[in-house]
């Protein structure tokens, strides 16, 4: 197996492009698809202010790193889900990267700011406990890229997820949720801009790019993901992608060419009636946002409203597009 580039030694086969690179060529290759996503879909430029969410998983540290060597100034943003031991080491891993590069890595702990940790908060919410952990991670996500001030919210997810996601929204035609599915959703309503730069690698190259860069991250899967459907549906992308390399790219960026701009107006539609949670100034479509009311079904506490802490909301014309 010889590398695509110098004809040396590869060290991975990339089948849906047909070529093998080693390891110098595969980094290369990996800043060259994260390149390619942030100019195609205008993501952001290099005057811009960003700030990567951060798990302590391979894909939210590669794209950190990524990012970093491409000249991006990036800081990071972990959110402490109060998940038991996965937790603990988790933030362990996010630190571990900031120190070994001298980052600014803001941290959000869940238990106590907010007096609940997922397992608990999710059963006494009677949610399923990725349904409140993602909306808790959502909401805090905006609030700390609106709060520092930050032209953008970069996320690790990468191309399997993206796909494991569509797959599951098509399955079920959650037409609202298709229309937002975008590597790129503008800021508007208080709302900041998010993209998801990973969208061209698929989870075997940022496992393999933090390996050859040397970044240690968290291996183990969160407890509490058993169960959850998308693994379902990556396994059953995986079968698909083994027998037909490229599947998995071409379901998705087909979606984006020729699909996505179908649904857009659905998807707006729930952003209709926008003001301002009651609680915390979030932006929301009720009287207090999804978050909040989680936070008080969960039996714990909304810190003092400061104006600081609050988001700000522009309640301007609805613009037609894809809000998230
Ligand atoms: S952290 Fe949270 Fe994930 Fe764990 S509880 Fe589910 S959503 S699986 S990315
Ligand atoms: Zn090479
Ligand atoms: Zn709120």
């Amino acid at each position: 197996m010889k590398c695509v580039t110098c004809r040396g030694p590869a060290i991975i086969d990339i089948r849906r492009h047909n070529s093998n690179f080693c390891a110098e060529h595969f980094i290369e290759q990996c800043q060259r698809q994260v390149r390619k996503a942030i100019d195609e879909f205008s993501m952001f430029e290099k005057s811009d202010k960003i700030l990567v969410a951060v798990s302590g998983g391979k894909d939210s540290l590669a794209i950190w790193d990524l990012l970093l060597d491409l000249g991006y100034s990036v800081d990071g943003l972990y959110i402490g889900l109060g998940i038991g031991d996965y937790s603990d080491t988790s933030l362990e891993y996010a630190r571990a990267y900031a120190k070994t590069r001298s980052l600014h890595l803001i941290e959000v702990d869940v238990p106590s700011t907010f007096g609940f940790d997922i397992p608990n908060g999710s059963r006494a919410a009677k949610r399923v406990p990725c349904s409140a952990c993602g909306l808790s991670k959502r909401h805090l996500f905006d609030e700390e890229a609106v709060k520092g001030g930050y032209d953008v919210l970069v996320t690790g997810h990468n191309l399997d997820d993206e796909a494991a996601v569509l797959f599951g929204n098509t399955l079920h035609w959650h037409t609202e949720y298709l229309g937002r599915q975008l590597p790129v959703l503008p800021a508007r309503d208080g709302f900041p801009k998010k993209v998801k730069p990973l969208v061209r690698l698929a989870e075997r190259e940022t496992a393999a790019y933090c390996i050859v860069k040397g970044i240690d991250y968290l291996i183990d899967e969160c407890p509490m993901a058993a169960g959850n459907k998308h693994l379902g549906y990556k396994n059953a992308l995986n079968e698909i992608e083994t027998a037909s390399p490229g599947a998995k790219h071409s379901f998705y960026f087909g979606f984006l060419d020729r699909a996505a701009e179908f649904f857009a107006t659905e998807a707006s539609i729930d952003r209709e009636g926008l003001g301002a949670c009651a609680s915390c100034g979030a932006p929301t479509t009720s009287e207090t946002c999804a978050f909040c009311r989680l936070v008080q079904r969960a039996g714990g506490q909304l810190p003092e409203r400061t104006g600081v802490n609050a988001v700000s909301v522009d309640l301007g014309p609805t613009r037609s597009g894809v809000v998230q």
